[in-house]
């Protein structure tokens, strides 16, 4: 598209939607004339690309994921479809910023955290490797809360993304299916002797899909993520005269849990996750319907992949449809149930292990439930004579009146992956031993990823220009080519281009931060980062321990040689977590009595910045100098923002957990600071149960003043909090080992304190960092999945094969 071709189109939209010249357009107007004119674009691709997966007959991948976390989508649009810079340009012109239409967009929330964000860098890596893949999830009418602080304290406000629209959403009314929820079921013999069920007093509800084109990187594949919205049919609606009860159905869709930890026992939940499971799998059978292949070759045109144990109810769906709509007799449903799906688990936590009531799930989907119960029915009865009864006992889905999801999900499917290696080693020695020796070859890893083109293309401008002067552009289409970066570990002049890269988003971070909180912060400071959800296991407290441990080495010693240094926090917590809750609290009581005490002379300040989310994360990133990966070991199953700060140049301070190993290795010993416990060490203590955290308080006189500072008034307003976190510690035996690691984490901290000061030598770490991370791209992440567990192929490969170009 030409520059004036952007200009007549844009006026043209103006005029049909708005009745505005482009001159008179306010920025709102503007942005949905252009991203209604990206999507004019887009959606010619879009319709070659699923056409040629129609005629070609490609195998392809539906993730199911109750989350997705795409963020803003017009510049990532752009820049995926090539056009960024003209456009950018274009509007210019017309002395319009692109960044201000930009901002008009509202994050799609449709998430908690790092596993909605990885299902959506997913989504990109997927449609830029050009990988036949969709995604299958829910339009929440109300994403993840907004986060205000009160006094300190978290308030959450409703997320109202879809107010204004949204462009980038296609609703099929067409392809909309019916779902059906309660109701009874029994079995009835037909006249050839066998038994069928009958489902009675069911609730149906229309389930219509809103679709949103995944644009590839410059590759001309648009694939789609699919997002069910729950309606009364017509058909239904006499029934629901009543406003109330319409709103109980019309509230299934409604809002997104906000609580990744604590499974919320909520029958609407379970609703949901049937519900767009259900949804998902019909549209999926319908579409295989119109190949017009056997049964026997599901497997072989359609892989689904079940992203953590949410959407395991995929497992006796597939079997009902195969089954109840299509006459297939068990053991065939089960065959290619088994050979269609695959399943990755997110977390070891146990509290995030779904487990459902049978009550709950006979109540909701009695017919679901019948299925597994001859799930698990078949699984016992199978096993026996092959595994000792209690490991069988153990295995098996149906247990004290629950329903385990991820047994369900492991014996459902052909693969269970981890997300790093020692996530995945975890889950093979301990966390899913049983299961391990029960189906050894479905177990594998897959280490997390990010999508480059978001974490550095889009949100670091600079970083990326001063990488095409240094290495050529060619990282942009192949990460790993970031490696020849190494070329210039020794080059001063590439060394000093990087930190002025820095150093212009530092100055922007700070710009940000005095508006939004009316804090002043130098960029000459160490920007030292913490950023994800608020959990016990992540140890944000630990890192305020640290805080308090500077705040009074300053207040004895004001003439102490500190690195300046700002810590940065962003995180929502579970409205239903109120340990978390106290966190944040005490870290804004203490940010507060930091920020204004004149006579730290600004050697530390704290800033939390309110509603963590992506646009947030795009800011924060590329401005960070230090990335804080502080989980006790073994609690982290991956963690993708130690990739993405990574990327951007910041130094790992981290425990052994998660994916932080991998970066450990990717990176050198040098260019990265590892403290405290390993995985092995902190089982020790488990199993010898020897752990005393007020023998270690007893023995300490610096943690017992930082300790103390909670509940002796130091720390103001926190009464209630501080002595629950001060019980937390040491009355309740310090869960997560902080006092145990806090001494060799502010060893570490002092090392960085210490490094930072050669400027040359750390932007020789920060280079490396940034070096390596090509690594951990999403595209080899999706790449691996795609040859070993779904086991499809790029549509470039098919049609290069067959001798055809592809649009
Ligand atoms: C893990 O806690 C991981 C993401 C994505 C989270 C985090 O370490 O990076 O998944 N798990 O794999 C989760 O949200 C419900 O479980």
């Amino acid at each position: 598209m030409t520059k004036e071709e952007i200009k007549k189109e844009l006026r043209q939209r103006l005029r049909d939607t708005y009745a505005l010249e482009l001159e008179d357009a306010g920025p709102v107007e503007l942005f949905y004339s252009l991203g209604g004119l990206v999507k004019a674009v887009s959606n010619e691709k879009w319709q070659k690309t699923w056409k040629n997966y129609l005629t070609e007959g490609q195998k392809q991948v539906y993730y199911f994921s109750i989350e997705f976390l795409p963020g803003k989508l017009l510049k990532s649009n752009l820049l995926n479809l090539g056009i960024l810079d003209e456009v950018r340009t274009t509007l210019a012109d017309i002395n319009v910023d692109l960044e201000e239409l930009a901002n008009v967009e509202k994050d799609m929330a449709l998430g908690n955290g790092g596993l909605g964000r990885l299902a959506s860098c997913f989504m990109d890596s997927i449609a830029s490797c050009g990988l036949p893949g969709n995604g299958n999830g829910i339009r929440y009418d109300y994403g993840l809360f907004k986060q205000q602080f009160m006094d300190g304290y978290q308030v959450e406000l409703p997320d109202e993304w879809l107010k204004r629209g949204n462009v980038w959403e296609i609703r099929r009314e067409s392809k909309a299916c019916d779902v059906h929820l309660f109701g009874n079921v029994y079995m009835k013999r037909l006249a050839n002797g066998k038994l069928e069920p009958v489902e009675e007093n069911q609730t149906t509800v229309r389930a219509v899909p809103y679709d949103t084109g995944m644009i590839g990187y410059q590759n001309g594949i648009v694939n789609t993520m699919r997002l069910w919205s729950v309606e009364i049919p017509v058909s239904e609606e006499a029934k629901y005269h009543n406003l109330g009860e319409r709103r109980t159905i019309e509230d299934l869709t409604a809002v997104l849990y906000p609580d990744d930890s604590q499974e919320s026992g909520r029958l609407v939940r379970l609703a949901q996750e049937y519900f767009f499971v259900s949804a998902g799998i019909q549209s999926i059978i319908r579409y295989y319907k119109k190949l017009n292949l056997p049964w026997h070759s599901l497997s072989e045109k359609i892989a689904i992949h079940i992203n953590d144990t949410h959407p395991a109810m995929c497992v006796p769906e597939l079997m009902r449809v195969l089954m109840d709509e299509n006459g297939l007799n068990w053991e065939f449903a089960w065959d290619i149930t088994v050979k269609v799906l695959s399943y990755t688990n997110h977390t070891i936590m146990a509290e995030a292990l779904e487990k459902w009531p049978v009550y709950l799930m006979k109540r909701v989907v009695p017919r679901i439930y019948q299925i597994i119960e001859e799930i698990d029915r078949r699984y016992v009865m199978s096993m026996q004579g092959i595994h000792p009864q209690d490991l069988i006992q153990r295995t098996r889905l149906l247990q004290n009146d629950q329903i385990y999801m991820a047994h369900l999900a492991i014996i459902g499917s052909h693969s269970t992956n981890g997300v790093a290696k020692i996530h995945s080693d975890l889950l093979k020695t301990i966390v899913l031993h049983d299961f391990y020796v029960v189906y050894p070859e479905r177990f594998n890893n897959k280490t997390n990823g990010i999508a480059e083109r978001r974490w550095m293309q889009l949100a670091n401008e600079p970083l990326s220009d001063v990488m095409d002067e240094l290495i050529t552009d060619s990282w942009r289409k192949a990460p790993q080519n970031l490696k020849l970066l190494m070329n210039y570990q020794n080059d001063e002049i590439a060394l000093k281009k990087l930190r002025e890269a820095k150093l212009v988003k530092k100055e922007e971070l700070a710009s940000y931060i005095l508006e939004t909180t009316g804090i002043q912060v130098s960029p000459n400071a160490i920007f030292d980062v913490q950023i994800k959800r608020l959990h016990a296991y992540k140890r944000q407290l630990m890192n305020l321990l640290h805080i308090l441990k500077l705040y009074f080495d300053i207040k004895d010693n004001p003439e102490i040689d500190l690195t300046p240094r700002v810590f940065i926090f962003g995180a929502k917590a579970a409205p239903s977590y109120s340990y978390a809750k106290s966190i944040i609290k005490v870290i804004n009581e203490a940010a507060d009595m930091i920020n204004n005490d004149a006579s730290l002379q600004d050697k530390i300040k704290v800033v939390f910045l309110p509603n963590y989310n992506v646009s947030l994360a795009e800011k924060i990133i590329p401005a960070a100098d230090v990335s804080e990966q502080i989980s006790l070991a073994s609690k982290e199953a991956s963690g993708t923002s130690n990739m993405k700060l990574m990327l951007n140049g910041a130094v790992t301070i981290a425990t052994l957990d998660g994916a932080n190993i991998e970066i450990k290795d990717a990176v050198g010993d040098d260019n990265i600071y590892i403290f405290g416990l390993t995985e092995k060490e902190v089982y020790n203590y488990y199993e010898n149960q020897d752990y005393s955290s007020q023998k270690i308080y007893d023995e300490d006189e610096e943690l017992q003043r930082i300790l103390d500072a909670f509940i002796d008034g130091t720390i103001p307003n926190i009464e209630f909090e501080g002595q629950e976190i001060y019980d937390s510690l040491l009355k309740f035996n310090d869960e997560y080992f902080l006092l145990r690691d806090f001494h060799d984490y502010a060893r570490a901290q002092e090392q960085i304190d210490h490094d930072y000061k050669d400027a040359v030598l750390w932007q020789k770490k920060s280079l490396a960092n940034i070096a390596n991370a090509g690594g951990f791209s999403a595209d080899e992440t999706v790449k691996a999945y795609a040859e070993d567990i779904w086991q499809i192929e790029p549509i470039f490969a098919h049609t290069e094969k067959e001798g055809t170009t592809n649009g």
